[in-house]
C-alpha cells in the first residue's frame, strides 16, 4: 500500500544510537553492519515495525561515497543490502521502507569546497541504488545546508519517481548551522516538489515546537517531526526524555499540524510504541497556510505583505562599465553593484546579462552565485532565455522570481514548466502575441491569460506577478493612465502582486526625477507591489519610505524616522563599486574591493596598522553581527575571504620591502586542533618571516601529536600556538603540556583573539598580543637560546 499523505504516519526511531548499544564502536561506519551485521540492523527494523512504525528507514543514512571511499564497497553494495534488510524485516506487514538519505559530510560551496553539481552527482548516485533495490520513498533528512537539501532533493526528483520527504535540522536560535529559516526551508522544498517536509534530530520536541508551527504555516504540504528523545545531558550524553514524557510532548507537535512523526538520537522502540499510544485520539490541528506571496535565500524570508523595492541596477542596458565587466568576466563589479543598491534599500535585486557576446546560460548561473555569496536578498531573474533561467534556477538557493512570461503562446509554453520546476515566482508581462494593448481592460484579460495558464501548470495563484508595463509620457501620454488603470484592477480585483519599471515614464524629458516620483507615488496608490527602481535614486526611496509610514505599513514609522532622523546613511550608499573603503568591503564580503582597497592604504600605512587599525576591526564587526544574529554562516565566510584577499597585499608589500636573508631561527606554527581560523596565525608567519625567521607552518586543526612530531622532527626551539574561539583552547593546552613533556621542550609561544596573558602563564606558554609582539618574544627566545 503506498504512502498516504493525507493520514498520521508513524516513521520509525533512531538507528546510529540503536546500533551502538548492539556493539557499534565509536569510529565505525554504521551502514557497514548491512553487511558485517545484518541481524543487527533486521532486529532494530523488527522492533519499530512491532512498536508501530509505518515507515521504516533503511540503514542507508551515510551511504555515499565521500563516507564509503576507504570501505572497499560501493555505494550500490551498502544500499541494496540495506533496503534489502528493511524490506525483509517489514515483508507481510504493510510497513513502508524509506530510502535514508544524509548529508555527505562536507559543505558545498560558498561555504565548502564541494560543487553543487558534484553533490547532486553524489546524491543521484544513491538515490539510483536505492531506487533499483526497491525503496518505496525517499527520506531526505538532517540536512543544515539548504543548498546541499536542494541539491539532494532535485537528485531524487530526476533520478527516481517515489515520495520524497526532507528535514532539517535546527539549532536552539530556531535556524540551521548554516542559518536556514523554517519558512525559507519549507517554501523552497515544496517549491521544488518535496512531498513531505519538517525537522529531525538537534531538538527535542518541546523546543521543536515553534519550528513546526513556523513550518506548517509556510507549506501545504505534510509536516514531519522527528526529534530526539530531549536534550543530551552534557557529561553523560543521555537524552533527559523517558519513552512517556517523548509521547507526551509529542502530542503536541502533533496538534500544531505534524501528521508524520518520529523520533531521532535517543529513542527506541520503546518511545515509538508510547507515541502511537499518545497518538490515538489526537486531532493536528494545523495552522493556515500563510497565503502571502513570498521570495526568499536560504535565510531571508521575503514576504510581499507590502510594497517592495526591486533594484533594476544589474542590467548591461546603456552601462557603458557594467558592459565591460560582463566581457572581461568581472563578477566582482557586478557583485558590487549589488552590495551598493542593496545598501540603498532594495529588497530584490533584478538580474539580467543579456549582452551581444555574452553566453547568457554560462554567465547568469555564475553570476547568481557570485551574488549569493556576497548579497542575502532575493534575486529576480531576468532573461528571455529559457535554457539561461533554468540553468540559474538550479543553482539560486531559496525561492526567486523569473522575468518574465508574457501572453505569448511560445513563452508560456517554454517558460512556465521551467517556473513550476523549480518552485518559483513568475512576472507576467501583460502583453501578447497582438502586442501591447493600448487599453487596461485587455492588459487585465492577458494577466487573467497568464494566471490561467500558470494556474494549470501548478504553478500557486500568489506566485504569478503581473506587469502591467510602463511607456514613455512623452511619447503617448494617454498610456500613463492606462497602465495606472490596469495596475489597480489587477492588484484590487484579481489580487495579485504587480511589477513595474517606473522610471521608463520619463524617458525623453527634462527634469525626470519629477514625473517618475510623481508616477511612482500614483502606482504606489494603485496598489503597486514591487516597484523596480534604482534605489541608489534616494528620492524615490525617500517617497517609498513616506508612503510606507502614510499607509501603516511601518509600525511605529521606524523606517521613516531611522531613515530621516537616524544614523546618515552608510558610506557605501554613496559608494560607487570600486570606492569602498577597505573595512566596508571586508564587511560585505568584496574580494577584489578589499584588496584595491588594502593596495591603496598600503602606499602610505604601515602594514601592521593595517592589519590593527582596519582588518580587525572589520572582521570584529561582522563577528559581532554574527554572534548577534544580524548575519549568518555565509557572510562571516565570504568576510574572511575578503580578509585573506588583504592579508595577500600585506605579503605582498612586506615581500617588496624586502625580507631578511638570514635564518634567525626556526619557529614552528599551527592553529590548534578543532580550530580553522588561521588568518591571524598567518599574518604572524609572514611578520616573523620577514624579520628573518624561518617559519614551518603545520596549518590549521593540528593534533597535539602532530605537533610534537613536528617539533621532533625539526628540534625548533620555539613553537607558536594560535586559537580563536574559548572551545578550543583546551586543545591549545594539551598542546603545550605534550610540547613540555619533550625531551628538549621547545618555547611555547601562544596567541589569538581568545588568549590572554593570564591564560598563557597558566598553561606554561608566553604570550603575545599581536604579529609585532610575536617578533620581540622570538627575539627574546632566540637570544637567550644562543
Ligand atoms: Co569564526 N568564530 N567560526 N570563522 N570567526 C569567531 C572566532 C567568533 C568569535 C565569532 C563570534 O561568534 N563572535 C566565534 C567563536 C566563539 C567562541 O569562542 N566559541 C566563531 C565561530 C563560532 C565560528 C564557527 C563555529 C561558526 C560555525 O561554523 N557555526 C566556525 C568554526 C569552525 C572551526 O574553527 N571549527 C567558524 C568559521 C569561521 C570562518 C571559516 C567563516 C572564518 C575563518 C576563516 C579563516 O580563518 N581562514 C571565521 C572568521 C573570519 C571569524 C572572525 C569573524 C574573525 C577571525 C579573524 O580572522 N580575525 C571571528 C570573530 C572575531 O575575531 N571578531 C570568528 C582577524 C585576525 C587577524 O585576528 O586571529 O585574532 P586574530 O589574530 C591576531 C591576534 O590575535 C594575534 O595576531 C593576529 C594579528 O594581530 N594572533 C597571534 C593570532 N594568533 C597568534 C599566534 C601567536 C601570536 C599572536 O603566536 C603563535
Amino acid at each position: 500500500m503506498p504512502w498516504n499523505p493525507d493520514s498520521v504516519t508513524l516513521l520509525d526511531g533512531a538507528m546510529g544510537t540503536m546500533l551502538q548499544k548492539m556493539g557499534l564502536r565509536p569510529g565505525q561506519i554504521p551502514e557497514m553492519t548491512n553487511l558485517t551485521h545484518p541481524e543487527w540492523v533486521r532486529s532494530i527494523h523488527a522492533g519499530y515495525i512491532t512498536a508501530g512504525s509505518r515507515i521504516i528507514y533503511a540503514n542507508t543514512f551515510g551511504a555515499n561515497r565521500l563516507k564509503l571511499k576507504d570501505t572497499g564497497h560501493t555505494v550500490r553494495e551498502i544500499v541494496a543490502a540495506g533496503v534489502g534488510i528493511a524490506r525483509e524485516a517489514a515483508a507481510g506487514t504493510d510497513a513502508l521502507v524509506g530510502l535514508d538519505v544524509g548529508p555527505l559530510g562536507a559543505l558545498l560551496e560558498p561555504l565548502g569546497t564541494l560543487p553543487f553539481e558534484e553533490a547532486y552527482g553524489l546524491f543521484a548516485e544513491i538515490v539510483e541504488a536505492g531506487r533499483d533495490a526497491g525503496a518505496d520513498l525517499i527520506a531526505i533528512e538532517t540536512m543544515t545546508d539548504l543548498q546541499e537539501a536542494r541539491a539532494a532533493l532535485l537528485a531524487a526528483k530526476e533520478h527516481a519517481s517515489l515520495p520524497v520527504f526532507v528535514t532539517m535540522s535546527f539549532d536552539p536560535s530556531g535556524r540551521t548551522f548554516t542559518g536556514c529559516a523554517p519558512s525559507c526551508m519549507a517554501r523552497v522544498l515544496e517549491g521544488l516538489g518535496a512531498d513531505a517536509v519538517g525537522l529531525n534530530c538537534s531538538l527535542g520536541p518541546r523546543e521543536a515546537l515553534p519550528l513546526v508551527k513556523a513550518i506548517a504555516r509556510n507549506t501545504r504540504l505534510p509536516v514531519i517531526a522527528k526529534p530526539n528523545a530531549g536534550l543530551p545531558d552534557p557529561v553523560d550524553g543521555h537524552y533527559d526524555l523517558s519513552p512517556a514524557g517523548f509521547a507526551d510532548a509529542m502530542k503536541a507537535l502533533a496538534e500544531a499540524g505534524a501528521t508524520v512523526v518520529g523520533g531521532c538520537c535517543g529513542t527506541d522502540p520503546a518511545y515509538i510504541s508510547a507515541l502511537r499510544d499518545a497518538l490515538a485520539g489526537v486531532v493536528p490541528a494545523r495552522p493556515a497556510f500563510d497565503e502571502t506571496p513570498f521570495v526568499c535565500t536560504a535565510s531571508v524570508p521575503l514576504p510581499l505583505d507590502r510594497p517592495r523595492v526591486i533594484g533594476e541596477r544589474i542590467n548591461p542596458t546603456g552601462k557603458k562599465r557594467f558592459q565591460q565587466a560582463l566581457i572581461e568576466n568581472d563578477l566582482n563589479y557586478i557583485v558590487g553593484v549589488a552590495v551598493q543598491q542593496m545598501d540603498a534599500g532594495a529588497e530584490i535585486l533584478d538580474v539580467n546579462v543579456g549582452y551581444p557576446g555574452v553566453d547568457e546560460e554560462d554567465m547568469l548561473p555564475r553570476v547568481v552565485k557570485a551574488l549569493q555569496s556576497a548579497v542575502d536578498i532575493p534575486l529576480q531573474l531576468d532573461s528571455v532565455s529559457p535554457a539561461a533561467l533554468e540553468a540559474a534556477l538550479w543553482v539560486y538557493c531559496g525561492k526567486a522570481a523569473v522575468n518574465s512570461v508574457s501572453g505569448k503562446e511560445s513563452s508560456l509554453e517554454a517558460l512556465l514548466p521551467i517556473v513550476k520546476k523549480y518552485g518559483a515566482a513568475v512576472v507576467g508581462l501583460a502583453l501578447d502575441d497582438a502586442g501591447l494593448p493600448d487599453t487596461a481592460e485587455k492588459r487585465v484579460e492577458i494577466a487573467e491569460k497568464i494566471l490561467a495558464r500558470a494556474t494549470a501548470a501548478g504553478i500557486p495563484r500568489q506566485d504569478v506577478w503581473i506587469d502591467c508595463l510602463t511607456l514613455t509620457v512623452s511619447a503617448q501620454q494617454e498610456q500613463a493612465r492606462e497602465t495606472l488603470r490596469a495596475v489597480e484592477r489587477v492588484s484590487r480585483e484579481m489580487g495579485l502582486p504587480t511589477v513595474l519599471g517606473v522610471s521608463n515614464i520619463s524617458f525623453g524629458l527634462p527634469e525626470r526625477q519629477k514625473i517618475t516620483q510623481a508616477f511612482l507615488l500614483r502606482a504606489l496608490q494603485a496598489g503597486l507591489t514591487l516597484p523596480i527602481v534604482n534605489p541608489n535614486q534616494q528620492e524615490l526611496m525617500d517617497l517609498i519610505a513616506a508612503n510606507r509610514a502614510l499607509n501603516g505599513e511601518d509600525p511605529g514609522c521606524a523606517g521613516y524616522i531611522s531613515r530621516f532622523a537616524g544614523t546618515p546613511a552608510p558610506a557605501a550608499v554613496t559608494a560607487a563599486p570600486g570606492d569602498l573603503s577597505l573595512q566596508d568591503a571586508v564587511i560585505r564580503g568584496l574580494k577584489a574591493d578589499a584588496a584595491r582597497a588594502a593596495r591603496e592604504m598600503l602606499r602610505d600605512t604601515p602594514e601592521m596598522d593595517v592589519v590593527e587599525r582596519h582588518l580587525i576591526p572589520a572582521l570584529d564587526r561582522v563577528g559581532a553581527d554574527y554572534e548577534s544574529g544580524r548575519v549568518f554562516l555565509p557572510q562571516l565566510l565570504s568576510a574572511a575571504q575578503a580578509a585573506q584577499s588583504v592579508f595577500e597585499e600585506i605579503k605582498n608589500s612586506l615581500a617588496a620591502k624586502g625580507g631578511r636573508a638570514e635564518n634567525k631561527g626556526e619557529i614552528l606554527l599551527a592553529t590548534v586542533q578543532g580550530d580553522i581560523h588561521d588568518i591571524g596565525k598567518n599574518i604572524v608567519k609572514t611578520v616573523l618571516e620577514n624579520y628573518g625567521y624561518r617559519v614551518i607552518d603545520l596549518g590549521r586543526d593540528v593534533a597535539p601529536e602532530t605537533v610534537v612530531r613536528a617539533a621532533e622532527e625539526t628540534g625548533a626551539q620555539l613553537v607558536g600556538l594560535s586559537a580563536l574561539m574559548t572551545t578550543t583552547l583546551p586543545a591549545m593546552e594539551e598542546t603545550a603540556r605534550q610540547l613540555r613533556q619533550m625531551k628538549n621542550a621547545p618555547a611555547v609561544m601562544v596567541g589569538g583573539a581568545v588568549v590572554t596573558a593570564e591564560y598563557a602563564g597558566r598553561i606554561g606558554a608566553l604570550y603575545a598580543r599581536d604579529a609585532r609582539a610575536a617578533v620581540t618574544l622570538a627575539k627574546q627566545v632566540f637570544e637567550k637560546c644562543r
